[in-house]
């Protein structure tokens, strides 16, 4: 497919929709900005939610490809999951297939595999296989069972329609890593922003998954099928190392919430409607 121009960027206005807003229009992208919260300082942003099919509909019109950032992004109530992620990507999914638009790079995460039981070991050496990205689904939430449902959906498309997806598996996009665990699983922004770009510009990508991380020393997953899209991470969170094992230890083998990727998320309870 040609180089995409115009992107609609969802979720614009959230922690990493504010980091792609500073980062992608260096690689030439015009971004239009879609999200419920308005955006200060953006009057040409759309401020809708992803239940209105009509602003969606508006929204994907005559972009070339869709950065798919919106929802809640932590653990909810059930029917909160449903309405944002799981009906929202869905309501996303067939605005994009109306429209006729070719991709989406779907932002999913850690947590469609949380449960997936991490490798042991602090360096390469010590750990004996990285996670493989055809993994099977674990998901530790109801939060990680909606980026596996937005994987499986992203499959179905491409099979049923030809609607291509790059599902990037985010483990921790911030500026810097807050947690040892964080230091296996983090994306600088700045490599967030050369994966994203390798996902909306690589050829025919079919629905492919990929982990999103650097290429952290302390990684636990496989980049392989990231950096077969052309994605060179620059980055490792192991600078920050001595500080974070100063403040909290090494990971805990016995803890569990250092037993799975997903950490915390595999043993908080969950969070039922009231
Ligand atoms: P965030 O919570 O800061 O931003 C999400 C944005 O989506 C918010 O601005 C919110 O207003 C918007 N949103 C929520 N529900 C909406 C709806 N129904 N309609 C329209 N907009 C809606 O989250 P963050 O950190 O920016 O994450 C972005 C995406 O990346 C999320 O899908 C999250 O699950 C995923 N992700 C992020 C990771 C990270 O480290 N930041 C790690 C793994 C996945
Ligand atoms: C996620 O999916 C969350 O959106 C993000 O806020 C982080 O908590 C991250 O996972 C993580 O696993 O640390």
């Amino acid at each position: 497919m040609p180089a995409p121009r115009t992107v609609l960027l969802t979720g614009a206005a959230g922690g990493l929709g504010t980091l792609m807003r500073e980062l992608l229009p260096a690689y030439g992208y015009d971004l239009r900005l879609f999200d419920v919260a308005p955006i200060p300082g953006e009057p040409d942003a759309i401020t809708a939610d992803l239940a209105d099919k009509g602003a969606l509909r508006e929204a994907v019109r005559g972009v070339d490809a869709v950065l798919h950032l919106a929802g809640i992004s932590l653990e909810s109530s059930f029917d909160k999951i449903l309405r944002a992620n799981i009906e929202g990507t869905y309501n996303l999914y067939e605005a994009v297939r109306e429209e006729g638009v070719a991709r989406v790079v779907f932002a999913s995460s850690n947590h469609a595999v949380g449960f997936t039981p991490r490798p042991q070991g602090s360096t390469p050496l010590e750990r004996d296989a990285l996670i493989p990205v055809d993994t099977p689904h674990r998901p530790d939430t109801f939060y990680g069972l909606s980026k596996a449902f937005g994987e499986d959906l992203s499959q179905y498309y491409w099979d049923k329609y030809g609607l291509e997806t790059v599902s990037v598996r985010i483990g921790a996009c911030f500026k810097e890593p807050t947690s040892v665990r964080m230091m296996s699983v983090w994306m600088s922004p700045g490599d967030g922003a050369r994966l994203f770009h390798a996902a909306l510009t690589a050829e025919s990508v079919g629905h492919t998954v990929v982990y999103g991380s650097s290429a952290n020393t302390r990684l636990w997953w496989d980049l392989s099928s990231a950096r077969a899209l052309g994605y060179e991470p620059q980055d490792d969170s192991e600078p920050y190392a001595e500080k974070l094992i100063a403040e909290q230890g090494e990971l805990d083998p016995g803890n569990p919430d250092h037993a799975c990727l997903g950490g915390h998320f595999t043993t908080d309870p969950p969070i039922w409607p009231h």
